[in-house]
């Protein structure tokens, strides 16, 4: 290496603009101020950052390694090559894309690898845990497809299988997608393949949220029954914000030309090398203690939120988030966040299953293990920041016995998190 790394120069943005250089400083201390309970949510190391925050940003490398529309782009090749054998290597994948700039590209790209506008697609309905690009109308996978969804059971609030294949019997779709962002149970990937095959259908996972949890063997993984998994990279998994598809060799070459030409221009060389940096550090037991970390903690918090008088939907977790009812405390999910968040405690208000308030003001929350354990919590800490969060979600704020609760509660989160701090100072 003859020549200096130029990374991020946190100095040069001070002088040159410190209005953005306090953005950035002021987002520093939130995370180290606070908790960061947002399921979808993590602390990527300083090595994925120093890719982020580097000259590969500058590339234009449209094409593939090997096959670009521009020069020079010898060196970013290699950072892409790397990349794709350590992705295949962790997950057992035949194929493996690390272009998509988001989960929502990675679908968009699926869809158009496997189906065309007008085809039915079946995917678990938005309400009860699905995603805005499993068959939203206001997204374009509602609005060019024609979209099934199926539900969870009333009863157990678990996916209905019967209602899955019925539903696929009677619609027969292109694509069958399993995968959810406030689902808390694992999915029964062998019971969808068996599903789609019977109706002929591609099926397809979203794993966004859990592929960090197969990356660390934390939780059975779909590649062995997906025709294509899309994902995105920086939630358990840890890396920098962005997507990726793993597949079978078979549509390696349709799902490619999906992503580039068809969806999407220059890839983020920086951002393909920091998903490279990431794939390393999941391919570590270091990594696969704390994915089997997070799901002990998400476990922990739900008890402990349950002890508090919450329903944990479902009776609980086997991943890294939990989806709370707040109907037994009287609580709405957005007076939860505003409570949370005057508290330095950050978590998403979101639906339930069958919920009865509307979507702005929903009768639950979601929280989530990826960040808390990525600083080094572990059950005894998420018992107490379950004891917190109660208390902060009980809080009459606006009242000035709740907001002398609430600081309170925020004095305690401050000295919870300098023992195991967000980013520590070296
Ligand atoms: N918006 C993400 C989440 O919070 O679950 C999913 O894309």
């Amino acid at each position: 290496m003859s020549t200096p790394f130029w990374g991020p120069d946190f100095d040069a943005l001070q002088q040159q603009d410190p209005e953005i250089a306090g953005v950035v400083l002021n987002e520093l201390d939130r995370l180290r101020g606070g908790l960061q309970l947002i399921a979808s949510e993590n602390l990527t190391s300083p090595a994925v950052l120093a890719a982020l925050g580097s000259t590969l940003s500058n590339k234009y490398a449209e094409g593939y390694p090997g096959r670009r529309y521009y020069g020079g782009c010898q060196v970013v090749d290699v950072a892409e090559e790397i990349g794709i054998a350590r992705t295949k290597e962790l997950f057992g994948a035949e194929h493996a894309n690390l272009q998509p700039h988001s989960g929502a590209s990675a679908n968009l790209a699926a869809y158009a690898a496997f189906a065309k506008p007008g085809d039915t697609v079946l995917a678990m309905d938005l309400k009860q845990g699905g995603h805005l690009t499993h068959g939203s109308k206001v997204n374009f996978s509602g609005q060019w497809f024609n979209a099934v969804s199926y539900t969870v059971r009333e009863d157990s609030e678990l996916i209905d299988y019967d209602q899955v294949r019925d539903l696929a019997r009677e619609h027969r779709p292109k694509i069958i997608i399993a995968g959810a962002t406030a689902y808390p149970r694992l999915i029964d990937f062998k019971a969808f393949r068996e599903i789609a095959d019977e109706v002929g259908a591609i099926f397809m996972v979203d794993a966004a949220h859990f592929i960090g949890l197969v990356a660390g063997q934390a939780i059975p993984s779909p590649v062995p029954y997906a025709d294509v998994v899309t994902a995105t990279t920086h939630k358990v998994l840890r890396g920098p914000r962005g997507g990726m598809i793993l597949s079978r060799a078979e549509h390696a070459k349709a799902l490619d030309k999906a992503v580039f030409p068809f969806s999407q221009g220059g890839p983020l060389m920086h951002s393909v090398a920091a998903k490279a940096v990431a794939m390393k550090e999941a391919s570590t037991p270091e990594y696969q203690a704390y994915a089997n970390q997070v799901i002990a903690n998400a476990q922990a918090l739900a008890k402990s939120l349950e002890a508090e008088g919450m329903r944990a939907v479902s009776g609980g977790t086997d991943t890294h988030l939990a989806l709370i009812d707040l109907r037994p405390v009287g609580v709405t999910g957005s007076e939860a966040e505003a409570r949370s968040d005057a508290a330095r405690i950050t978590l998403n208000k979101n639906a339930i299953p069958y919920d009865p308030a509307p979507p702005m003001k929903p009768s639950g929350i979601r929280v989530g293990s990826p960040s808390v354990t990525t600083q080094g919590m572990v059950e005894a800490d998420m018992a107490e920041i379950g004891r917190l969060l109660a208390r902060a979600v009980k809080a009459a704020q606006g009242t000035a016995a709740g907001d002398a609760e609430l600081a309170d509660v925020a004095e305690a989160v401050s000295a919870l998190v300098a023992r195991a701090p967000a980013y520590p100072r070296p």
